[in-house]
């Protein structure tokens, strides 16, 4: 991997360690990122217009809006990202002609989304070993002539990110079905999918069940595996609110993360005016990684165990009776189970999951709230559904106050999702073919791990990226490079340029296309489109700024025209009409999707200021699933132990970066500045290795075959993290991450428990 553009012996602490999240730092660091762009003015009034009901949605996370918002409903992460897309830098056909891709390749990912934005289409020319402009028509001709010569279908990969707008997806998922495959590998694989697939078997919905009202009634909050401070910014004001009105909240994640800790309300004057933090955790538990599942089952038995000493009383035996099925399994496998294995296995004591136990049995509504440090794990749905089976007991599901809450992380992943972005038959594949009137693909295709072993194999010829970075996001970068370069042809629509393009096919293309924030005027004026948020609010988003070139294209027109030039000028489908008003696509989405009824009336601004909910059918204690009751999950504690001598290590985001688009090198609440080769390790860890804080070491990863996975030249920090495990940056680590070392049953790759060994840097 390319080495940071930083030095090493940067690696400080911050000068004034940020003592709460949110606050003066927060504003100061705002202006930063702003004031460091090229185009300030305009990056400052486009945060006007963040997450208005008439303005666009924040890029940055699925957070959904409060009802009452503010004139500046954005935070500080959501303005890096607004800032970033707003650039003034471009990246156009003078800057490719000066740098082979080669050398393109030996940038860090941080310098190549700072060039700017991209302004032209550009073809890969492999004689010069550099990108050349290329129209909009040849381009889509390239395409579609790769296309229709493939020997199946199913040799065409379409990978989507989860910035893609609701009418843009249900194009694409139409676009590729009509095609042929039900190819569709996208960011959720690597995400939330092991929520869906939890969340789907107990309780009948992917989805999560509260709204953002039942964050006021709580009595209880459990924050487990997230990092809301940088990741859902915006989540701080609704944890602080339930805690300055009494509510407990509990944080668990190995690492202490400051805005779990503490927080200041960027956009209260008088808080900010005494600097005035709020405490956000009642309690903090530090597990070690991957012991949730362990601490979970834990607390089962302390709830099942009240039940014995206090019978009828504790149970919520109405609900249990009526709504669920497995109980009598469950409750006979939670008594079996050892309290030597939970403490071993959770890294915490009895007494610590009693404080914790204690709190859940004086909550009569508690919210259980999770993300990547749950669904990244081997044994993550069964950890999920184990925090579903603790919120069972109680009643703690269908009711105000309560409820699963999987935060979601892309703006749009889960509206990308409702619109048939997956890799089998859509829930609604026959009303599909009846609006279309075609026979869509019936086969299951490939999710990303499956996407990259097919091309591996060279069953994957065309591979389209619809957003996204795929060659850096992904697992096993050495394996997944050398599978994209397999293929004929590797697309990538695109706002900026990055670690993706520098993988190329044996063609490839940049598409550039227009970013959330910019207008789309079509003949027919313009053009809204539309997102869901993680409590499955829907509502409209209006790009505001002047597109960053002439030459971009909305992804829904890319899709629109790509598809008019595979499919040639007899396909019945009126692609032309929908990359001209998106009214017309969202009328078709109407006919095809419920809960999309009347979808284009429901944008009306005064009707439905804050958008429309989809509703949720376990929220309403309707249970869809299998056994059509929600169901208690029975699973046994895994042993996480590793051989000695190897730590266990997870792959975070810093607090200067947006998955993988790096917006700077420091780490604020973690105290990093100037620095992302590093790894968090606990002191006495290092000491017993006879290593000191801020050595070089080189990282080598474990999984049992033949392949070496290294990564060379990282700072340790000695850090408050738990004996044994370890943490650094995303994407930096995930050379170190075995395509073979997936989640059971959701085929997440494990980003969050890489076995690793360290050793002093060589030279
Ligand atoms: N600014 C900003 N916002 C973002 C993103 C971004 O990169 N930048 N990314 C977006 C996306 S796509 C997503 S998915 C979300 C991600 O949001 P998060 O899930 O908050 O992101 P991570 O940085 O992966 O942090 C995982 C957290 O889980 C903890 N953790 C790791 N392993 C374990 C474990 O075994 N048990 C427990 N209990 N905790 C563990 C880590 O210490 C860390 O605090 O954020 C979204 N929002
Ligand atoms: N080791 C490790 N790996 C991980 C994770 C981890 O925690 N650890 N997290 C995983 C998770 S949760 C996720 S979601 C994935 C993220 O995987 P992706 O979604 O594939 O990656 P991003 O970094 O979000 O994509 C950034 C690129 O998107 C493009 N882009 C930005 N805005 C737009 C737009 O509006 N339209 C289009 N067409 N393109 C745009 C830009 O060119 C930018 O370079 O990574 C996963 N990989
Ligand atoms: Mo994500």
């Amino acid at each position: 991997m390319p080495s940071q553009d930083q030095s090493h012996d940067e690696v400080t602490s911050t000068d004034k360690p940020a003592h709460a999240a949110g606050g003066w730092g927060a504003l100061i660091s705002t202006m930063k990122h702003v004031g460091a762009q090229e185009g300030k003015m305009q990056i400052a009034l486009s945060l006007l217009n963040v997450n208005q009901a008439d303005g666009f949605d924040c890029p940055g996370c699925a957070w959904p809006e409060p009802k009452d918002r503010s004139s500046f409903e954005f935070c500080e992460n959501g303005a890096k990202a607004v800032a970033w897309e707003a650039t003034k830098r471009k990246v156009g056909p003078e800057f490719l002609a000066q740098y082979d891709v080669a050398t393109l390749r030996q940038q860090t990912d941080y310098w190549l989304e700072k060039q700017g934005r991209l302004t032209h289409p550009m073809r890969y020319n492999s004689e010069t070993d550099r990108y050349e402009p290329i129209s909009w028509d040849d381009a889509f001709g390239l395409i579609a002539e790769h296309l229709n010569k493939l020997e199946s279908p199913k040799e065409a990969i379409f990978y989507t990110s989860g910035r893609t707008s609701n009418e843009a997806a249900f194009l694409y998922q139409l676009f590729g079905r009509k095609f042929g495959t039900n190819n569709f590998p996208d960011c959720s694989n690597m995400c939330h999918e092991s929520s869906g697939v939890a969340l789907n078997k107990a309780i009948g919905v992917g989805k999560g069940t509260v709204t953002i009202e039942d964050f006021e009634e709580a009595d209880m909050i459990v924050v487990v595996g997230q990092n809301p401070g940088t990741n859902h910014p915006r989540m701080l004001s609704e944890l602080q609110k339930a805690s300055k009105r009494g509510a407990k909240i509990v944080s668990i994640n190995p690492l202490k993360e400051r805005g779990l800790e503490n927080f200041v309300h960027p956009q209260h004057k008088v808080a900010m005016l005494t600097n005035h933090s709020t405490p956000i955790s009642s309690h903090y538990l530090q597990p070690t990684i991957a012991g949730d599942l362990a601490l979970f089952k834990g607390l089962c038995k302390l709830v099942v165990d009240a039940e014995g000493a206090d019978p009828g009383k504790v149970l919520d035996h109405d609900f249990i009776k009526q709504h669920t099925e497995g109980f009598e399994e469950f409750i006979d496998d939670v008594k079996q189970s050892s309290w030597d294995d939970i403490e071993k296995q959770s890294g915490l004591t009895r007494a610590e999951i009693e404080t914790v136990a204690d709190l859940y049995l004086a909550s009569d509504k508690v919210i259980i709230c999770w993300a990547m440090g749950l669904t990244q794990q081997r044994h993550g749905v069964a950890t999920i559904q184990m925090a579903v089976n603790l919120l069972l007991l109680r009643g703690n599901l269908g009711k105000p106050g309560a409820g699963a809450c999987p935060v979601r992380g892309h703006s749009n992943v889960q509206g990308d999702r409702t619109m048939g972005i997956i890799e089998k038959p859509p829930p609604f594949q026959d009303k599909l073919a009846e609006v279309f009137n075609f026979e869509p693909p019936t086969s299951h295709g490939y999710d990303v791990v499956k996407a990259i072993h097919a091309m591996r194999m060279g069953k994957g010829k065309v591979f389209f990226a619809m957003g996204g970075n795929f060659a850096a996001a992904t697992p096993d970068s050495e394996a997944t490079y050398a599978a994209l370069e397999t293929c004929d042809l590797t697309v990538h629509v695109s706002t900026k340029l990055n670690r993706s393009h520098t993988v190329v096919g044996k063609d490839a293309l940049i598409l550039p296309c227009l970013g959330r924030t910019e207008r789309d005027e079509t003949g027919a004026g313009n053009q809204r489109v539309t997102v869901e948020d993680s409590m499955s609010m829907v509502h409209a988003s209006e790009g505001k700024n002047p597109p960053a070139s002439e030459h971009l294209l909305s992804e829904p027109a890319i899709v629109c025209r790509l598809a008019r030039a595979t499919f040639g000028p007899d396909d019945p489908t009126p692609w032309e009409d929908f990359a001209e008003d998106y009214g017309t696509v969202r009328d078709k989405i109407a006919a095809v999707i419920p809960g999309f009824e009347n979808f284009n009336d429901k944008l009306n601004l005064k009707q439905y200021p804050n958008g429309f909910y989809l509703g949720n059918t376990a929220r309403d204690r309707v249970w869809v699933n299998a056994g059509k009751k929600a169901a208690f999950t029975v699973s046994p504690i895994h042993d996480m132990t590793l051989p000695d001598g190897q730590l266990k290590l997870m792959t975070l985001r810093s607090h200067d970066q947006y998955n993988t688009t790096v917006y700077g090198l420091n780490d604020r609440y973690r105290d990093i500045e100037n620095a992302r080769e590093i790894l968090f390790v606990n002191a006495d860890d290092l000491a017993e290795r006879g290593l000191t804080n801020g050595d070089l070491v080189d990282i080598e990863s474990h999984f049992n075959d033949d392949t070496v996975r290294k990564v060379a030249g990282f700072r340790v920090v000695a850090y408050d993290i738990p004996r044994g495990c370890s943490a650094g940056y995303f994407p930096e680590l995930n050379p170190l991450v075995s395509l073979k070392s997936v989640a059971v049953g959701s085929n997440t790759p494990v980003s969050k428990l890489i076995p690793i060994t360290l050793a002093q840097a060589e030279g």
